[in-house]
Order: structure tokens, then C-alpha cells, then sequence
């Protein structure tokens, strides 16, 4: 069944230059790009982004390194496209992230891991909402 994930290259991968890298893994894993814009995410946003997170201890440091440079966000279409994404992203902490996942090949740290991707269906459509308003 046709998905549309939200994806968000966050500020290691964009400055790591790594945009095209992930973008182009995207495109010919056969997924659609049909949304794509580059900037820097405000404190507000990024609140709400990882509010699930809002009582880690670690939320502190994720607000402030989320909205620490630009970041590329990306609203992307197919089959399966969430959990596709997901798979191609790697584990968490990139320490568990197999060789071949974006996390795997470009990251060693849990705080600076590159790419964001919704984790389900409804985490889709609510950050789809948040930072893709005008889809
Ligand atoms: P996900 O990005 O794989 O969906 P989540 O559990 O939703 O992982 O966590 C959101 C982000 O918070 C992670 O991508 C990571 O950058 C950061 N994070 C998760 N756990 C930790 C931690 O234990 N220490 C520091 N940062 C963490
Ligand atoms: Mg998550």
C-alpha cells in the first residue's frame, strides 16, 4: 500500500554532506521525493517534533542539536514507505546500525545519527501535519 513517510536529514548529515547521498539512496530504493526544503528548525517546532521525548533526560540536548544548523526535510511516497525508510535508516544508535543503513555506513553517536524517519503511521501523519503543512 502506498505510504507517505516524513523524513529529515538533521544537521550532522546536512553539513557531513550527505544530502545527495541519502536522497539519492531514497530515489533508487524507488520511493518518490514529492516534498523537499532546506532549513533551520525553530524551538518551537522541534518541541513538538520529539514531544514524545519531552520527559528523556536527553531532550534538552536533542531540541538544542535539532535546531543547531539547517536540515533537509523530505515528504516521500510508496509502497511500504515508512517502514521501507526505517530500514534503510538503521538502528537508533548507530553503533547497532547494520553496514549498508544510513546510520550504519555515516554515524558512531545516538545524538547525531544523521536521519530522522517516522516511526508508524500515525507518527507520519502528525509530523507530515507539523513541518508539511502546505502538502
Ligand atoms: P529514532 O530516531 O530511531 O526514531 P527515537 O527513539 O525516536 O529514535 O529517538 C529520537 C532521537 O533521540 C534519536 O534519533 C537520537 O538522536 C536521540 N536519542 C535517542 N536515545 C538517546 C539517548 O539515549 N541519548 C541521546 N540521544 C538519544
Ligand atoms: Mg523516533
Amino acid at each position: 500500500m502506498s505510504e507517505r513517510s516524513f523524513v529529515m536529514i538533521k544537521p550532522d548529515g546536512v553539513a557531513g554532506g550527505l544530502t545527495g547521498e541519502i536522497i539519492s539512496r531514497i530515489e533508487r530504493r524507488g520511493l518518490e521525493v514529492v516534498g523537499l526544503k532546506k532549513l533551520s528548525v525553530s524551538r518551537e517546532a522541534a518541541e513538538a517534533h520529539y514531544a514524545e521525548h519531552s520527559d528523556k533526560p536527553f531532550f534538552g540536548e536533542l531540541v538544542d542539536f535539532i535546531t543547531s544548523g539547517p536540515v533537509v526535510m523530505m515528504a516521500v511516497d510508496g509502497r511500504g514507505a515508512i517502514g521501507a525508510l526505517r530500514t534503510m535508516m538503521g538502528a537508533t544508535n548507530p553503533l547497532n546500525a547494520a553496514p549498508g543503513t544510513v546510520r550504519g555506513d555515516f554515524a558512531l553517536d545516538v545524538g547525531q545519527n544523521i536521519i530522522h524517519g517516522s516511526d508508524g503511521e500515525e507518527s507520519a501523519a502528525r509530523e507530515l501535519a507539523l513541518h508539511f503543512s502546505e502538502l
